[in-house]
């Protein structure tokens, strides 16, 4: 079975927490308990995997680039403006990865517009709360 990795970055395990005006009020588990339901669905396994720590993140994607892992769905919170090394460790696994934002970055401050990992992922879905990961999922569960 296809194997999806679902990763989120620094401060996600705080979702539904704080700042529910900007990422909602459901937690880090109610997504992955989404993604879970709709993985039975579509008939794909899925993994989770957060940290607050950039180096992590990074080994674990890289054991993942050497594993039966199909693709990713990263979310990297605030590491997406500031990170080249994940960038370097997305493009270095050669995994089909979709990078998700719960908020619509694009219509926040100016220095959470640019994402440096973005080029490393073959598409970026922003905006969309948590549909956006349930979306990317389908995309990567349909891909060849
Ligand atoms: O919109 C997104 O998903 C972000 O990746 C979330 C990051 C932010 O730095 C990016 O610019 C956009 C931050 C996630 C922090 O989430 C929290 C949620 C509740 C309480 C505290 C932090």
């Amino acid at each position: 079975m296809k194997r999806i990795v679902i990763i989120n970055g620094p401060n996600l395990d705080r979702l539904g927490l704080r700042e529910p005006e900007i990422y909602g009020d459901q937690t880090l588990t109610d997504l992955e308990n989404l993604l879970t339901e709709e993985a039975a669905t579509l008939g794909v396994d899925v993994q989770f995997y957060q940290s607050n720590h950039e180096g992590f993140l990074i080994d674990e994607i890289g054991e993942y680039a050497d594993s039966e892992v199909f693709g990713l769905i990263l979310n990297p919170g605030a590491l997406t403006h500031t990170s080249l090394a994940l960038r370097d460790a997305i493009a270095g696994s050669d995994l089909p990865t979709v990078e998700v934002h719960i908020s619509n970055i694009y219509r926040r401050e100016e220095i959470r517009q640019h994402s440096i990992t973005a080029p490393a992922c073959i598409g970026v879905l922003s905006g969309l709360g948590f549909d956006g990961y349930v979306a990317a999922l389908r995309y990567l569960a349909n891909l060849d």
